[in-house]
């Protein structure tokens, strides 16, 4: 095999020349922390390898997908076993059924679902099933919520998009932005405001029912109840864009932890396991209206692949074997309690908040509800700290308005490094 001995550095002058920004994700440049990015050799467990043989304690887990940890042994063999079977036919295989019955009994709300290969993939095509069924164009989202770069929702976006300065990306034709409605993350009225103004014109509501994507953002207390109650009295359907959220905060997602169940529910990240997949799903009514069922089309080359389909069976059948929720909540209870400790013992203005495993420390002196507040952040003093964690072994996510995520690989002696790694970059910022 040949060997790379190129530096992140060396990476980073030759991808630029063949790739926007040298990265195939705005995220992953840095940008918005300073410095340049770091180029991945390997990743086992809860640690990433750099392709300078550096080692850190990773808390971005492919940005959701890597809940076991990387490299999962069982979910690994069960990849390299259908490797040798062939890796997309084009044809429907057992598999496939399989995983989405297993969805179908783990996501409360999900009766039917179609698998695709990104979480953008997923909640475009509920987007369109909306419009389809219900014969109406609008839609409300979330400003700060991030679903992917699907024109329509690639509005007041979170993620890369508020990262970047561009929540309102170039490209998206005026016409198709002024169909998106666009409230505040757990403010009922303005949502009712909407609603007031266009209800029988609005095909759907997306949101993330714990958002991630302006920094880790928990719903308050009844506001998706209220979201619920809005889109049953005026006929709009409900989209809770799990792609983060999704088998991560519980087996059956936000959804079951909250009790709300949404008409239709977008997934991905955790349901591959790390190799490319997205979904959608929910009451039958709804989806039997997907082609070849239905009129709404939908297609795709890979969707469904022997390969995303391995790695998700075994991944689910690991979620539901093991007591890893239980693992998660301790692991990151003591990483939100020891940060707070730390972080109050060096004067540092701070907030946390945290969902079981998604977790996302703001440097500011108010509390983040939304992304007006969580826009307050000092976002240099992130990069400083990001930096001052980089440089004693811990990858934390490269942006201020991203969830952290621990993994059932982070064991108490990785809490307690990165708690280490905390206390001194307080100091140093
Ligand atoms: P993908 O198309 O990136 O697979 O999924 C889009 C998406 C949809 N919905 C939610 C709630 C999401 O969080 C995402 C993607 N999340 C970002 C991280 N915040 C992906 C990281 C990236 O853009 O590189």
């Amino acid at each position: 095999m040949k060997y790379d001995i190129r530096t992140s550095m060396d990476l980073f002058r030759a991808s630029r020349e063949v790739i926007p920004g040298g990265v195939n994700s705005p995220v992953r440049s840095f940008n918005a922390v300073g410095g340049s990015p770091v180029y991945i050799a390997k990743a086992k467990g809860c640690q990433i390898f750099d392709v300078e043989g550096k080692i850190y304690i990773d808390y971005i887990g492919s940005w959701g997908p890597m809940i076991l940890g990387h490299a999962n042994g069982e979910v690994m063999s069960a990849v390299a076993e259908q490797l040798h079977n062939g890796t997309s036919f084009g044809l429907p295989t057992g598999a496939e059924c399989t995983l989405a019955e297993m969805v179908c009994e783990m996501v409360p709300s999900v009766e039917m679902l179609r698998l695709v290969n990104s979480g953008t993939e997923a909640t475009m095509s509920a987007l369109r099933l909306a419009r389809g069924v219900t014969g109406r164009e609008r839609v409300i989202k979330f400003a700060g919520c991030y679903h992917g770069h699907v024109d329509a929702l690639l509005v007041e976006a979170g993620s890369g998009a508020v990262t970047f300065g561009v929540p309102n990306s170039p490209g998206v034709p005026e016409r198709l932005a002024n169909l998106t409605e666009v409230a505040r993350f757990n403010d009922l009225d303005s949502v009712e405001k909407i609603v007031d103004e266009y209800s029988d014109e609005i095909a759907a509501l997306i949101v993330e029912p714990v958002a991630g994507n302006m920094g880790v953002v928990p719903p308050a207390e009844g506001f998706l109840e209220g979201l619920r109650k809005i889109c049953d009295d005026n006929g709009i359907i409900l989209i809770f864009d799990e792609v983060m959220t999704g088998f991560r905060l519980a087996r059956g997602g936000a959804q079951e932890l909250f009790g709300v169940m949404p008409d239709l529910t977008t997934m991905g990240k955790v349901l591959g396991g790390g190799v490319p997949v997205g979904a959608f799903g929910g009451k039958k009514d709804l989806m039997t209206q997907i082609s070849p069922s239905g009129p709404v089309y939908q297609a795709g080359t890979l969707s469904g692949n022997p390969l995303a389909t391995a790695a998700g069976i075994k991944t689910l059948q690991m979620l539901n074997a093991s007591g890893i929720y239980e693992t998660l909540e301790v692991h990151s209870g003591e990483l939100e309690k020891g940060l707070r400790e730390r972080a109050s013992a060096a004067n540092i203005p701070y907030r946390i908040n945290r969902v079981g495993s998604m977790i996302t420390l703001f440097f500011t002196d108010e509390d983040v509800v939304d992304f007006d507040t969580a826009k307050k952040c000092d976002t240099d003093a992130f990069g400083r700290f990001f930096s001052a964690m980089l440089n004693r072994g811990v990858m934390l996510p490269p942006s201020q308005f991203e969830s952290w995520f621990v993994s059932g690989a982070h064991a108490e002696m990785h809490v307690r490094k990165t708690l280490d790694a905390a206390e001194r970059a307080f100091e140093e910022i």
